[in-house]
């Protein structure tokens, strides 16, 4: 009877404590979904060295407002430049460094954009002379006329001085893209920050990484 009676209380203490401890699953840290406001992703990480293509705006998230920065170096390759127009080559801009920005259209209509140079994080100055040049839709260095669709010197938010900013319009058609060509008036690179102001009026945009 004893025997019995242990038996039924170690089976009835089983019974009672298996399913009653299992521990609730761990709440997962969950993760608020990435916002879609421009002004809260600040896109760090993904420049090298120099900090090229950092700026506001998570790459890939459609946006109406971006910025990228970068340098001109030693290491960037250099092109002979058009002149402002586009049309033809220009004698004093031979063999001068570039950065490229290349923009994608989220619109299935054509769309507008505003690009202008600046200093990095000094939206009304330019640290040198910049030259902004628009292709649509790539930038060949070797054929630097035939796709461009705007080009400028001085037409920039400080335009006068050294360091006398650019700044283009272009528009793109849907789903299209446009590369953007960050160089300077002339001579080779000196280290030259720049960073280039995206606005677009009429649509969304996304700016490779
Ligand atoms: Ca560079
Ligand atoms: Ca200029
Ligand atoms: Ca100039």
């Amino acid at each position: 009877m004893r025997t019995l009676l242990a038996t039924a209380s170690l089976v009835f203490l089983l019974a009672a404590c298996g399913p009653a401890v299992v521990a609730p699953p761990p709440v997962e840290d969950e993760r608020l979904p990435l916002p879609e406001d421009p002004a809260e992703g600040k896109g760090e990480g993904e420049g090298e060295g120099e900090g090229e293509g950092e700026g506001e705006g998570d790459p890939g998230v459609p946006v109406t407002q971006a910025t990228r920065s970068g340098i001109l170096t030693t290491s960037d390759p250099t092109y002979d430049r058009t002149l402002q127009t586009g049309a033809t080559l220009s004698a004093a801009g031979g063999d001068v460094p570039y950065d490229t920005v290349r923009v994608a259209s989220a619109s299935e209509v054509e769309l507008t954009l505003t690009a202008e140079t600046s200093a990095p994080g000094a939206p009304t100055t330019c640290a040198f002379d910049t030259m902004l040049f628009a292709y649509v839709p790539d930038f060949s260095p070797t054929n630097a006329v035939t796709t461009c669709t705007d080009g400028d010197d001085d037409s920039g938010v400080a335009s006068t001085g050294p360091g006398a900013c650019s700044v283009v319009s272009v528009t793109i058609p849907p789903r299209g893209t446009v590369t953007f060509v960050v160089t300077k008036f002339s001579g080779g690179a000196t280290g030259d920050p720049w960073q280039l102001n995206m606005t677009s009026s009429d649509g969304l945009f996304t700016v490779a990484p």
